[in-house]
């Protein structure tokens, strides 16, 4: 019999580390609270497992092992210098190489992208491949910038970072602000800087040269099949459903896609100008079109769909009353009041495609309400699984089918689906998969932190 340790003793010691870290960078905000969520969710393992306490894994695991900050200095179309800050943080590297994406938006800053890092390293345990935890970007704003800025923007940044990453080092994706064409610009960059052709450094890349096919729709794709897989084991089904995606980006899009394609009614998304509505479903197409083609604002839709509605809150958008809500925007989007709306509306089921969109305050009124909830890490997990998987046909110098691509993407979702409903099963919680995947992608670097001792 292993000895424990009662409850109260492990928050205890969790809060000494909490306020440690408060005391190093008290204005984190969004970090301190992914390490409080994290915290919170920990504490029946800690108690089982007290030797977690002596070897100070928890110290360790809250710091990051690297986090690297450096001018982005750029010239803008009139030939003025323009300087951004930019980041990469390397959190955690027990398990693999650092993985995780770029952001490029204005609110950029280290709390935004120490908790980025941060729950990209559990997340990253969760699939179960062998990818360590980090995270990058800038305060860059690419809205309303030239393509011949945003190369040179990128240009800049990778002539930075490339000091920093490779293939078997830490390799960045894409995230806000930075798909496909911003890939392709850092890749460049980063190939001139070295002379070689390294398709492993990043993932996310254009299939011409090393992307994987699938990559583009594995996030959104990725958050539905968790989702179906949920509902499935209560003997339900996204067909029928009313369904609300906010924002209408690359996850909010393949969510979308997916969803429909199951049979679910999209009622309504947005962007950070607004939302629109139609109870009677909207057309992906036109978003598509708005969205994809034209890098639009989604008010422009109802333009050409007069019967929808368009409402300059984006926030608003959790009023509309929906059996299913998936967040797919930015962190913090959803606050407490915003879920009690959603939860008198009916609501059954949360499911995070963006990273921290709700705030604890609305995780717990869901959990109180028996609302089911799907957290990030394991939600959104589909999109940088599939950066492993073009990882390794880089590695082979070969290219899947998109049919062997989804089918492995399936197969991943639901045993991350799987091995977080067991770990809320074993820890007394049945269906709480905060505590699910929390436990699970950290019990994996704990172990691997142990064996590979401390210095
Ligand atoms: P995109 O840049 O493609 O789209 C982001 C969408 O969210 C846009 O509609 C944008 O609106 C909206 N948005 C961004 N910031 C805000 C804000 N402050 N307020 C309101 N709306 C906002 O990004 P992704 O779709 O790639 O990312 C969305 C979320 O999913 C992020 O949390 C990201 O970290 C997460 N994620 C992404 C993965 C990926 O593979 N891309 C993988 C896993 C998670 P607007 O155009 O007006 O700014
Ligand atoms: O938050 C995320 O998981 C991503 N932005 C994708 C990371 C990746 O490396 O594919």
């Amino acid at each position: 019999m292993v000895a424990t340790v009662t409850h109260v003793e492990v928050r205890e010691y969790m809060n000494n580390v909490y306020e440690n870290v408060k005391k190093r960078d008290p204005h984190e905000t969004e970090f301190l609270q992914a390490v409080q969520m994290l915290f919170e969710a920990l504490v029946p393992v800690f108690s089982e497992n007290p030797s977690y306490m002596e070897s100070g894994l928890l110290e360790r695991f809250v710091e990051p092992e690297r986090l690297i900050t450096f001018q982005v200095p750029w010239i803008d179309d009139e030939g003025i210098v323009q300087v951004n800050r930019g980041f990469r943080v390397q959190f955690n590297g027990a398990i693999g190489p650092y993985k995780g994406g770029i952001r490029f938006h204005p609110s950029v800053n280290a709390s935004i992208i120490k908790f980025l890092g941060f729950q990209q390293t559990i997340k990253n345990a969760l699939t179960g491949q062998a990818m360590g935890g980090g995270k990058g970007g800038a305060d860059f704003d690419p809205k309303g910038k030239s393509d011949l800025e945003i190369m040179r923007f990128c240009q800049s940044y990778m002539t930075e970072l490339s000091k920093y990453i490779g293939p078997n080092l830490d390799v960045p994706a894409g995230d806000i602000g930075v798909g496909p064409r911003e890939i392709g610009y850092m890749f460049g960059q980063y190939k001139r800087l070295r002379g070689q052709f390294e398709a492993g450094v990043f993932t996310g890349k254009p299939i011409d040269f090393g992307g994987s096919i699938g990559r583009t729709e594995a996030t959104g794709y990725g958050a539905i099949y968790f989702v179906e897989q949920l509902l499935q084991d209560r003997g339900e089904s996204l067909k029928g459903s009313k369904v609300i995606i906010s924002g209408s980006g690359n996850v909010s899009i393949y969510a979308m896609e997916k969803a429909i394609k199951l049979g679910a009614r999209i009622v309504a998304c947005s962007d950070s100008s607004g939302y629109v509505y139609d109870e009677n479903g909207l057309s992906l197409k036109s978003i598509k079109q708005i969205k994809l083609a034209e890098s639009g604002r989604i008010k422009e839709y109802v333009k050409t769909h007069p019967e929808a509605k368009f409402n300059k809150n984006s926030a608003g958008i959790w009023s509309v009353p929906c059996e299913l809500a998936i967040p797919c925007a930015t962190q913090n989007e959803m606050d407490a009041a915003s879920a009690r709306r959603l939860v008198k509306n009916g609501v059954k089921v949360i499911a995070e495609g963006a990273n921290m969109p709700c705030t604890p305050e609305a995780i717990k009124i869901f959990h109180d309400n028996d609302v089911l909830f799907g957290p990030a890490q394991a939600v959104n997990a589909g999109g940088v699984a599939v950066s492993y998987l073009e990882m390794a046909q880089n590695s082979a110098r070969v290219a899947w089918s998109f049919e062997r691509v989804d089918e492995e993407l399936q197969k991943i979702m639901e045993t991350i689906y799987r091995n977080c409903m067991n770990a809320s099963e074993q820890y007394g919680e049945p269906g709480n998969f905060v505590l699910g995947a929390s436990i699970v992608g950290f019990e994996r670097i704990a172990k691997a932190m142990l064996m590979q001792g401390v210095i």
